[in-house]
């Protein structure tokens, strides 16, 4: 059995005991198998972590691109070596297959990479001017000590998506991770430290909820970055904007798969499953609703049954595993009642694993469920879980029609072979992400990944879009 491991805090470069309660991150495999152990930071040590970014800031704000770009390209090389032993953290810490778990661990690593690249891209703008002899230019500054939340499902690719933009362009980080995998944020957190990264740029504090809400609170938190549930995004946006502060949180999805009638069934039926069951359905870019034009809705609905009975339920570290338990017991209890609602208010569940779950773990079956109506709480609400939902539609427009008519607005698929269809769906859906043929989750490092409604408020974040939210410009007139 792997040993536990001692969880600290990073404060101002050093790694210190937490004063608060004790926390340990269990394997949902096994619940009784302790991955970490340590004490939660208490609130003097939020407020230390926060003035020690503040030291920080303006000798790593004046430190060039370049040189805070090596610090993240070595930290990179440090995830990669690291690859193997990290993911099998990850996956038992957060319960995703091995292949999912070393996978974002090379993922936090390209992330890493695409950033330190921001050196060499343009670093601003430069305008004519109205007036003879002047130019105007608008540059991009830090903004400050930049406030870091982030969730359980990415343990690591997330917040390298948020904390390597934040870093290269000259902010420092005071960072919170879900208490359920602080191993993975530590793992980070020690990548970055031997990549050279200064003492004080980056802090953790692994913390419950309240004692971290007070770097949403923080004054001295400039600006804060969120992924997570949509009510503790919209709460963390009013806390930030009644002191001022910047925010982007990128929030909920209840992201639908539209399936055409000229569709490539086999194509389709595959991405869908990925889509709603890799990860245990736990990505906010999930598939979670399927809508499918009637002539092929009992062909896909077919396909889909005979994938999900083939669907391998079981310990994520066995190479054959393709799908783990969700990550706490709290979440199985969730998904599980929200299947069970949905079924006594009429839904009908098609195909189940051919698999027996493991009787240990907070396993959860597979669920492909037709509904009476859209009108059914899983048709409208997240479950984070490996739930797919499925309506009929009469036609493409009323398929569009029932995928958009939702408050999220963060992924969807589309599966079709004509052109014009596709193209449909980028002015019949409002959604920050569209996948033509492909499964709604994944989001590459370089380009722009968010939503819009319920799903992300703010900047959106990865790419070149980063920038916005990571930087403050200053528009500069610039007579000779
Ligand atoms: C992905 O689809 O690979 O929390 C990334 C989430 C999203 C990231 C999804 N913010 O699931």
């Amino acid at each position: 059995m792997d040993t536990e491991v001692t969880l600290r805090q990073l404060i101002g470069g050093d790694w210190l005991d937490g004063e608060g309660e004790q926390v340990r991150s269990t394997d949902p495999t096994h619940p009784d198998h302790v991955v970490a152990v340590g004490c939660l930071a208490g609130p003097d040590q939020v407020d230390a972590a926060v003035r020690a970014a503040t030291a920080a800031a303006p000798s790593w704000a004046a430190t060039p691109y370049h040189a805070r770009g090596e610090v993240l390209q070595r930290a990179a090389g440090v995830l990669e070596r690291e690859a193997e032993r990290y993911g099998r953290e990850l996956t038992r810490e957060e319960g995703k297959t091995l292949a999912e778990g070393v996978g974002e661990v090379r993922r936090a690593a390209a992330v890493l990479r695409y950033c330190a690249g921001e050196a060499d891209r343009e670093a601003g703008q430069l305008f004519h001017s109205p007036r003879a002899g002047q130019r105007i230019l608008v540059v991009h500054r830090p903004v400050g000590v930049v406030g870091v939340i982030t969730p359980f499902n990415f343990p690591i690719a997330i917040p390298a998506w948020k904390i390597a933009p934040a870093l290269v362009h000259g902010n420092t980080v005071v960072w919170k991770p879900a208490g359920l995998v602080p191993l993975l944020a530590q793992r980070l957190a020690e990548a970055l430290v031997e990549g050279g990264l200064p003492a004080g740029v980056l802090n953790l504090v692994i913390a419950d909820s309240r004692t971290g809400r007070r770097i949403v609170d923080h004054p001295g938190v400039h600006a804060v970055t969120f992924t997570g549930s949509t009510g503790v995004g919209r709460s963390i946006a009013a806390a930030c904007a009644a002191r001022g502060a910047a925010v982007q949180a990128e929030m909920g999805g209840k992201n639908p798969a539209v399936v055409l009638a000229d569709a490539d069934l086999e194509l389709a039926a595959e991405q869908v499953l990925l889509g709603a069951f890799r990860s245990c359905g736990q990505k906010c870019t999930a598939t979670s609703r399927l809508v499918v034009e009637d002539a092929v809705a009992d062909d896909l609905l077919a396909l889909l049954s005979a994938g999900v009975e083939r669907l391998v339920v079981g310990d994520p570290l066995d190479q054959a595993t393709q799908m783990g338990p969700l990550v706490s017991a709290g979440a199985r209890s969730t998904v599980d009642d929200g299947v069970r609602k949905a079924v006594a208010q009429g839904a009908r569940a098609v195909g189940s694993p051919g698999t027996q779950l493991p009787d240990d773990g907070w396993f959860s079956r597979p669920a492909l469920l037709e509904l009476p109506s859209p009108s059914l709480e899983v048709w409208r609400e997240e479950l984070f879980g490996p739930v797919l939902s499925v309506l009929r539609a009469g036609s493409a427009a009323e398929a569009f029609h029932l995928a958009g008519d939702n408050e999220f607005g963060l992924s969807a698929a589309v599966f079709t072979r004509d052109l014009g269809a596709a193209l449909a769906a980028v002015d019949a859906l409002d959604v920050g992400v569209l996948h033509v043929n492909d499964e709604s989750a994944g989001a590459d490092p370089h380009v722009p990944f968010g939503g819009s409604r319920a799903s992300s408020l703010g900047p959106k974040e990865q790419g070149t879009a980063s920038r916005e939210f990571f930087t403050r410009s200053t528009t500069v007139y610039l007579r000779g």
